[in-house]
């Protein structure tokens, strides 16, 4: 059955690939399961009928036949589970991929969150100026991590799996800020993924949505 995803009408990252269906796209795209897109505006993800959907009111959304989910790292998980290639079989390193899922999203992901809240709401702030410092200082130290652990390697523990998705799709966040340069290791970790045939067709697919909202066509 061919699940239908949600995504922004026009996506205030205007088609970088930034909002989180992007990792939806690209797990579905890694797995060779073609989707349907519902666009949204603003205001429509705060109307019952995406309300229902994502209490949140928020995208991405996932719908196959009667199974509803959202949070793009379960989507993703479910993506993972339904289909072959992006998590290993093996019990052992299909449970330490799964703790590389979370880890990009409860580890990595938070200070970089804060980050992107820091300089789109808190720049008026008179604290700004001191709290910046501090939340990078934060998105280096587990970078640093990050980096040391991946060492020379291509992928966070043998081949590429959903942990490298959603770890790569939540570092490609810092690339407005030029942090990851300071990182040649995760620099090219997120080359890597990028490169990967999957995630080109997604960020075209994205990016196709905005271009058009942006012609009007
Ligand atoms: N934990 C949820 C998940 O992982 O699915 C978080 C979902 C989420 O934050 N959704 C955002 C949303 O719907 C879009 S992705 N926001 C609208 C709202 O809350 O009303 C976050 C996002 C937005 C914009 C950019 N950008 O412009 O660069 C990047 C990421």
């Amino acid at each position: 059955m061919m699940p239908t995803i949600t995504a922004f009408e026009r996506s205030p990252d205007r088609g970088r690939g930034l909002a989180r269906d992007m990792r939806v796209r690209w797990a579905l795209e890694e797995a060779g399961q073609p989707y349907d897109v519902r666009l949204l505006s603003f205001e429509a993800m705060k109307e019952p009928s995406h309300l229902a959907l994502n209490p949140f009111g928020q995208i991405p959304t996932y719908e196959e036949g009667d199974l509803v989910l959202f949070e793009s790292g379960a989507i993703v998980f479910h993506i993972a589970q339904r289909h072959a290639g992006l998590l290993p079989d093996e019990a052992k390193a299909r449970a330490r991929a799964i703790t590389w899922m979370f880890a990009a999203l409860n580890t990595m992901e938070p200070p970089i969150l804060d980050l992107q809240i820091a300089k789109l709401l808190e720049r008026d702030e008179p604290w700004y100026e001191q709290r910046l410092p501090v939340v990078e200082a934060r998105i280096r130290k587990r970078l640093g991590e990050l980096s040391d652990r991946l060492g020379d390697a291509d992928w966070l523990d043998g081949g590429f799996t959903a942990a490298d998705l959603l770890m790569v799709a939540v570092l490609l966040r810092l690339r407005p800020s030029g942090m990851l340069a300071g990182y040649p290791k995760l620099a090219a970790y997120v080359g890597r993924g990028e490169a990967r045939p999957a995630y080109e067709r997604a960020f075209a697919a994205q990016l196709a949505v905005f271009t058009a909202a942006s012609t009007g066509g």
